[in-house]
């Protein structure tokens, strides 16, 4: 019997139940047996009905799990054909060294690691800088998770943050510089530049590791965040005991007990949450409107 054959008995039955109920104390009694008989089919039925229902039941739950299986198994083959091929650029001085000079988004592969894309820096001081994050008008949140901060976010044209899976694979395969900007709402550029800067891995919470400070903007990253790991509000491997900074100064970093620097902060808005590089103005919490990490690598 079919679903809908089981369904337009089903409504009959119930029709004929009804007339009985409304008419119980005049039928014969024939009638009686009949109906009592048409009960019993009935209650057979709704059993009956009850298993098809399990049934259906347990087949959806399977079409779901097939369903995550097959989604699996593509992101399985995209992941493998992604794979990086030899000859691929590794980082943004590769592409520059194929011959290309503007600025924009290219597509990397470090040696071992799959593709993917990046925005390269081909203009200041010689261009080959790989961009890691940017901040310059709030249109990104930055108070993400730490599965977010590890994969990265954003618009590679605008703000956004690579992910510190992809720094740590980037920094991992040689040395790499790292030049910081930073613009106030003044528009005053000042700069840090660190000779030698690295993310570890997963297992050590992406471990910031940078050195060889000089600029103008001061230095307010190898003090206090150097060795620190990675936190972000839901993942606390900060310096500060049972204080939360990722969640306390709303952003993502390498958060000692808690900053010199959060250019991961909240945009636009003044005090502790914002966006603050502290070397910039005397230690203050003077709010900067723009800022850039970009790394690369030394010959
Ligand atoms: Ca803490």
């Amino acid at each position: 019997m079919t679903c809908l054959e089981l369904f337009s008995l089903v409504v009959c039955l119930s029709f004929v139940n009804s007339q009985t109920t409304v008419s119980g104390n005049v039928v014969s009694g024939s009638d009686a047996n009949n109906i009592q008989g048409l009960k019993l089919m009935m209650q057979t039925l709704q059993t009956q009905t009850q298993v098809l229902q399990s049934q259906i039941s347990a087949i959806h739950s399977t079409l779901l799990t097939q369903q995550t299986m097959s989604v699996d198994e593509i992101c399985k083959i995209i992941s493998n054909t992604q794979t990086n091929a030899a000859n691929d650029p590794a980082d943004c001085v590769d592409i520059k060294g194929a011959g290309h000079t503007k600025s924009g988004v290219y597509t990397v592969a470090p040696p071992g690691e799959a593709r993917f894309q990046v925005y390269c820096d081909m203009e200041t001081d010689g261009g080959g800088w790989l961009q890691i994050q940017k901040r310059q008008d709030g249109s990104v949140d930055f108070y993400k998770t730490y599965s977010e901060y590890e994969t990265g976010f954003g618009n590679l044209t605008g703000e956004h943050y690579l992910g510190n899976r992809n720094i740590h694979a980037i920094t991992k395969t040689g040395k790499y510089e790292l030049l910081v900007e930073l613009e106030d709402f003044q528009k005053h550029v000042k700069y840090a530049h660190y000779s030698s800067f690295s993310v570890g891995d997963a297992a050590s919470d992406y471990r910031l590791s940078v050195d060889g400070y000089n600029g103008t903007a001061g230095d307010s990253l190898v003090f206090d965040h150097n060795g620190h790991g990675f936190s972000a509000h839901d993942a606390d491997h900060d310096g500060a005991g049972k204080i939360n900074c990722a969640e306390k100064h709303h952003g993502g970093y390498w958060y000692s007990a808690c900053f010199k620097s959060n250019i991961n902060g909240k945009w636009g808005v003044p005090g502790e949450q914002g966006i603050i590089w502290g070397s910039y103005k005397d230690w203050t919490l003077y709010v900067l409107r723009r800022t850039e990490m970009k790394i690369r690598r030394v010959k």
